[in-house]
């Protein structure tokens, strides 16, 4: 298989961590690209030029960080990252979702942010950073460190909120949310983090 992704994208990293945990990525080929640049590889796998993408061993492409998860989860044994037990499924994929929901207000943040600063709308990322703070806000309560029990609901928040921190640093989230910093921070030691750290 191959992986077309980018460093600092955090849904390429959500599928590089579950393809570490899941010890599928010696099948994986990591294509690093740039998707602003208009790879002809990349648009050739996804015509809408988006990081991740996947080819499958048959030459045919998937797109979307949770369907390629979920395709790596799949031919795994791991039973941890996905439960089978109805109810905690959809918890995790409910934990997904909600960490897709950050990831797409905070890129819409550092997107606009990118605009001339005179095209920049004030409103637009006002309201950005309020449903961040709100989604921040509803994440679950993190009493416990995640140990041996990770899911790939965890995994999706650990990237989404290390991602704020490496894009939106002023929406600074540590200092609201003291559970959440301590949980991330002791996911920062497993190499399937340590190895796909952000970096320009
Ligand atoms: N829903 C998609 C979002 C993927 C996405 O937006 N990727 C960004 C990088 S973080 C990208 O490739 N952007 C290139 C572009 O917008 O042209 C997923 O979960 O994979």
């Amino acid at each position: 298989m191959k992986l077309y992704y980018a460093t600092t994208s955090p849904y390429s990293r959500k599928v590089r961590i579950v393809a570490r945990e899941c010890l599928v990525s010696d099948d994986i080929e990591e294509v690093l690209v740039n998707p602003f640049e208009d790879d002809a590889r990349l648009l050739a796998a996804n015509p809408a030029g988006l990081v991740p993408t996947l080819m499958m061993d048959n030459n045919t492409p998937l797109i979307d960080s949770p369907v390629i998860c979920h395709y790596l989860i799949s031919l795994s044994k791991n039973k941890t990252l996905l439960p089978d037990d109805n109810e905690q499924y959809w918890q995790v994929r409910q934990l997904e979702a909600q960490a897709d929901a950050i990831l797409d207000q905070a890129l819409g943040v550092v997107m606009e942010k990118r605009r001339e600063t005179k095209w920049q709308s004030p409103i637009v990322l006002a309201r950005k950073y309020e449903k961040l703070e709100r989604c921040l806000s509803r994440l679950p309560e993190y009493t416990d460190t995640p140990a041996t029990t990770l899911t790939l609901g965890d995994i999706a928040i650990g990237c989404a909120l290390s991602y704020l921190e490496f894009r939106i640093p002023d929406l600074n989230w540590r200092a609201q949310r003291p559970d959440l910093d301590k949980w991330q921070k002791s996911l920062n030691p497993r190499l399937s983090f340590q190895e796909t750290r952000p970096g320009d």
